[in-house]
């Protein structure tokens, strides 16, 4: 049965800064369903969303029956069922299973990258502050650079803040492939770490949880040094396993927690 009355335009909530807003927007136009894009004020728009479909995310669509719906991989293949013209889901199920493997790429990988670009640098980060703290910040009665310090803030945290990654390796398991080099004689070049990198994050969340109290302050990286700094690395292990190596590598939480209780005893 079609329930979709297509006689008024859909309601279609969301920034239009907003990444899957876009994707939504995109298939109406593909499909040449009328819509209308709608910016909901936080704090209000998130309570509509918790009331309409449970969840506080962008976009949302209204029908003209009043039913909401949100996630676009659900109401893009929801709009399909309804709708058999201009199809964007291919017939051909190989094609289809590819087309959805696509789709979930870009959905589930692409916003890290897309977020990290948004807001990590500056520019980036006062366009985007700006933008959302005029659009859907505007009935928020601050001035609009508090509402910038809120948003970046916010968007840097989990995305960029403290996730630049090392390979941090307990200094045990150093000395431990140290003395196995004592007795199998092998020459030649060979990286002593764990061959998996782990986030500044991560370190300083087994700190807190090894004394139970504490919190993470992140201070600006030093102008100038940026582009020098190496946000990521991780050691390849393979040469130290060629030659028969196999020791399993101490967790980054057991190597913290061991340390701080020597200190604590020491
Ligand atoms: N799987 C969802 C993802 C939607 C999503 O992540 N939207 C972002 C904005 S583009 C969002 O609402 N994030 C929540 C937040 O920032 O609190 C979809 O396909 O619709």
């Amino acid at each position: 049965m079609n329930d979709l009355d297509l006689s008024k335009p859909i309601l279609l909530y969301g920034s239009n800064i907003s990444y899957f807003t876009g994707k939504m927007e995109n298939y109406f136009r593909v499909k040449e369903i009328s819509y209308e894009q709608k910016v909901l004020n936080y704090p209000k728009f998130e309570r509509t969303m918790k009331e309409k479909v449970g969840i506080n995310q962008m976009p949302a669509v209204e029908l003209p029956d009043g039913r909401w719906m949100t996630d676009t991989t659900k109401m893009i293949q929801w709009f399909e069922s309804k709708i058999p013209e201009n199809k964007i889901i291919p017939e051909d199920p190989v094609q289809a299973f590819f087309a959805f493997l696509l789709e979930d790429w870009a959905d589930e990988w692409w916003w890290r990258t897309a977020m990290h670009y948004r807001w990590h640098y500056s520019e980036g980060a006062h366009f985007a502050s700006r933008h959302l703290a005029e659009e859907l910040l505007s009935s928020v009665p601050l001035p609009i650079w508090m509402k910038k310090i809120f948003l970046t803030r916010r968007q840097r945290n989990g995305y960029t803040t403290g996730e630049q990654r090392r390979d941090f390796v307990y200094v045990n398991d150093t000395i431990d492939i140290k003395l196995w080099f004592m007795k199998n004689k092998h020459s030649g070049i060979f990286n002593v770490a764990t061959g998996k990198s782990r986030s500044f994050n991560d370190v300083a969340n087994s700190v807190i949880n090894y004394f139970k109290s504490g919190h993470i302050e992140y201070i600006d990286f030093p102008e100038g040094l940026e582009d020098q700094y190496q946000a990521f690395t991780e050691a390849d292990m393979s040469n130290l396993r060629n030659i028969g190596y196999y020791k399993k590598s101490t967790e980054l939480e057991n190597g913290v927690s061991s340390y701080l209780s020597f200190l604590d005893k020491n």
